[in-house]
């Protein structure tokens, strides 16, 4: 059966969200209809918006979303209906990168996920009767209702039953992929040094990961002083202001160098000069969006005669479900307090959600589309 819902949909580049009626496909069998209660606002939705991924507008955008499932396709065994659900991105099940369960490297991520379509062409979302482009994240959660898929619905435990969806939700992105950078992509370990530069949700969240591997010292660099106090309470042991000079800071704290540099900003310049502080074996992990034009310089005799390595990382290489449910874990004994930067707005103040993020006053924004109940 198809399904009405109400979406805030992106009409084009830099325009802001406007509510509207629309109509979800019918399920395929491996598809699941989710009753959506709350969903983050991460960078990547305003990439989009802003025309610096490929991804075609106009086009429902969210991918943090969590609710409750309505109704699954006949091959679906993650959630049944009533299941309480995070979601994340989408994935194929079947190239090399999926093989080992390394799906945020999926070998088909792009029509799975950013098409705006299914993988095979059709569309999952109608408004007034045209195709609507849609299954963002394998998702498009900015909606009162989405179509998921088996490989991107994660259950949520019965041990997780009294913390609400509008706090879960953002598990799905920003959060998997800092945490994810320092415990699965550079497991970090205990008693090594690490620098973050930028303090968003994903610079905090891989500063509250340092914090829960033991690395020692956790450096945050931030040019906001209000961002590094918070980056201080949730597990950083210093604090520097980017405007200050850093190198010098840092040399001075860590005379080896650096075990781990993690950069959430995507520039260059920072880029560069974090890789020139790293230790013999050290790692240098960029997460930050960049322009896709840009090129980065490092020296290749520290390169190679350290044994340095310079890592992309997508996700955190989350494999999504244990993952996520790993972080519900430590969210639950108190080790991952990322509650502490989400922002709450109804959904019909999504813009007022956005400027809040782009002003910087809140870090986390995550809308509250329905009542749980
Ligand atoms: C994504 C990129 C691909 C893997 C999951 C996370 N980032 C979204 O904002
Ligand atoms: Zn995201």
């Amino acid at each position: 059966m198809t399904q009405s819902a109400r979406a805030a949909i992106c009409a084009g580049k830099g325009a802001s969200f406007t509510l509207a009626d629309i109509t979800l496909d019918e399920l395929r069998p491996d598809e699941l209809r989710v009753r959506m209660v709350a969903c983050g606002i991460c960078h990547t939705d305003l990439a989009v918006r802003d025309g610096q991924l490929p991804i075609p507008l106009p086009m429902v955008l969210g991918h943090e979303g969590a609710g409750i499932v309505e109704e699954v396709g006949a091959e679906v065994t993650v959630a049944r209906p009533g299941d309480r659900v995070v979601m994340s991105f989408n994935s194929c099940g079947h190239c090399p990168s999926c093989d080992v369960d390394a799906p945020t490297y999926c070998y088909n991520f792009f029509p799975h996920n950013w098409t705006g379509t299914r993988a095979d062409g059709s569309p999952t979302l109608f408004c007034e009767g045209e195709p609507l482009n849609g299954n963002f994240f394998g998702q498009s959660s900015f909606a009162t209702h989405a179509i998921a898929h088996e490989r991107n619905v994660v259950r949520v435990p019965e041990d997780m039953a009294n913390v609400p969806l509008d706090v879960l939700a953002p598990l799905g992105c920003g959060l998997m992929t800092g945490a994810g950078a320092v415990l699965r992509s550079m497991k970090v370990r205990a008693g090594l040094p690490i620098a973050v530069w930028g303090t968003g949700t994903v610079g905090m969240a891989a500063i509250m990961a340092a914090k829960i591997a033991g690395a020692d010292p956790i450096i945050a660099i931030d040019i906001h002083d209000e961002r590094l106090a918070m980056a201080r309470e949730l597990g950083a042991t210093h604090t520097l202001n980017g405007r200050e000079d850093v190198a010098a800071a840092i040399k001075a704290l860590c005379p080896a160098g650096l075990a781990y540099a993690f950069d959430t900003t995507g520039v260059n310049r920072l880029i560069e000069g974090a890789f020139t502080l790293l230790a013999p074996k050290g790692i240098l992990g960029l997460v930050g969006a960049s322009d896709m034009r840009d090129e980065l310089t490092f020296n290749e005799a520290a390169l190679m005669g350290g044994g340095r390595t310079v890592m992309g990382i997508l996700g955190g290489d989350s494999d999504i479900a244990g993952f996520v449910q790993e972080l519900m874990a430590y969210y639950r004994a108190g080790r991952f307090p990322y509650d502490r930067l989400i922002g709450h707005f109804a959904f019909e103040d999504i813009n007022a959600a956005i400027a809040a993020s782009e002003s910087g006053k809140v870090i986390k924004p995550v809308l509250r589309i329905a009542p749980e109940a």
